[in-house]
């Protein structure tokens, strides 16, 4: 019995040191000491030896056990040991290659549009304000000579969040914030993001950029008013701008007009942007209504002045040749990236 227990031990020892892989180790495992292995069945069958010889052969049979373990774990380790040291070789970093760059943001059109207006306003010594976009109504409306009932309102166009309070539709209930806490002489602008209902479509947007501005002093006339709107455009288009009033309708403003510019497509000569008129109706403006002035504790006895508003998205959308309102707030790289 010992003599085939040497004899496993030296089987063992020739398969395992021919293994190379771990399944071939596995495999001699289960061959000599598994459930059903040679050496595990010699140990089974001790009981039939007699009592002197039994311990002798099992010590022998522990040995050879030991033995197979030891030389087992060994020939794993070193498998291991092959298969680390290829992994490493295979997932070695190159630090010599150049990164990816991540991709930066760049400035939006209304931004740079918006900042060449606010730069140009305050080199004319503009003050520029800010106000709420989430407005009470009185601000929105009712200060502005727009009465509840009155066709002005819209309804259908505003948001209300309840009865007194709106989405502000337009900048000027911050001139009127601006009137109520300031003294004479004011000379401000108030850009900001406005809300109306609209549909969404090429032309439409519920949210978008509108800039007003106001001047109250003693003796400001409709001449201020023309000449500065006049020097503003010069100086954001090109001294070639011309621009043009027509009579309109306001209820905050008496009187009123709408002020229209050279095209800049076609510099005047007409063409499919401006409909072959040679101009481009971009804002409305006049001179403030001796209400309003009273509303805000202004005596229109003393003091007058005039106001004006524009569209920022629709100068954006003229001046970079943009045909639809919503790539404007897509947040789309691929348009993003042009300008
Ligand atoms: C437009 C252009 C306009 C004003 C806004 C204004 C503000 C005060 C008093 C008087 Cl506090 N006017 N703003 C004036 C004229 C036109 O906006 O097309 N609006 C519908």
């Amino acid at each position: 019995m010992k003599d085939m227990l040497l004899e496993i031990k030296q089987n063992a020892i020739e398969q395992l040191n021919n293994a190379d892989s771990k399944e071939k180790l596995e495999e001699i495992r289960i061959k000599y000491l598994g459930k059903k292995g040679e050496l595990t069945a010699i140990l089974r069958g001790m009981g039939k030896l007699s009592k002197e010889e039994r311990p002798i052969v099992g010590k022998v049979a522990n040995e050879v056990r030991s033995e197979i373990e030891e030389l087992l774990d060994e020939k794993i380790q070193g498998i291991k040991n092959v298969e680390k040291a290829k992994k490493l070789k295979e997932e070695i970093i190159d630090i010599t290659m150049p990164g990816t760059l991540p991709k930066v943001g760049r400035r939006h059109p209304l931004e740079m549009t918006l900042d060449k207006v606010k730069e140009i306003f305050m080199s004319m010594g503009f003050a520029i304000e800010e106000g709420p976009e989430v407005e009470y109504d009185h601000y929105n409306f009712e200060a502005l000579n727009i009465p509840k009932g009155h066709p002005a309102r819209g309804e259908q166009d505003t948001f209300y969040i309840n009865d007194n309070i709106v989405l502000r539709t337009q900048t000027s209930p911050v001139q009127i914030r601006t009137m109520e806490n300031q003294k004479p002489p004011i000379k401000m602008i108030s850009p900001g993001k406005v809300y109306r209902s609209d549909d969404l479509d090429a032309t439409h947007s519920p949210i978008f950029y509108q800039i007003e501005g106001l001047v109250i002093d003693k003796n400001i006339t409709f001449a201020d008013l023309k000449g500065t709107l006049d020097v503003f455009f010069k100086k954001m288009f090109g001294e070639n701008m011309r621009t043009k009033f027509r009579p309109h309708h306001f209820p905050f403003t008496e009187p009123s007009a709408e002020m229209d510019v050279t095209c800049f497509v076609c510099d005047g000569d007409g063409c499919n942007v401006c409909k072959g008129s040679g101009w481009i109706e971009l804002v409305g403006c006049g001179m403030v209504h001796p209400q309003v002035l009273r509303n805000c504790g202004i005596d229109p006895e003393e003091y007058s002045g005039f106001a004006f508003g524009f569209g920022l998205d629709r100068m954006v959308m003229l001046n970079y040749g943009i045909d639809d309102i919503r790539l404007l707030y897509e947040s789309d790289m691929r348009f993003l990236d042009q300008f």
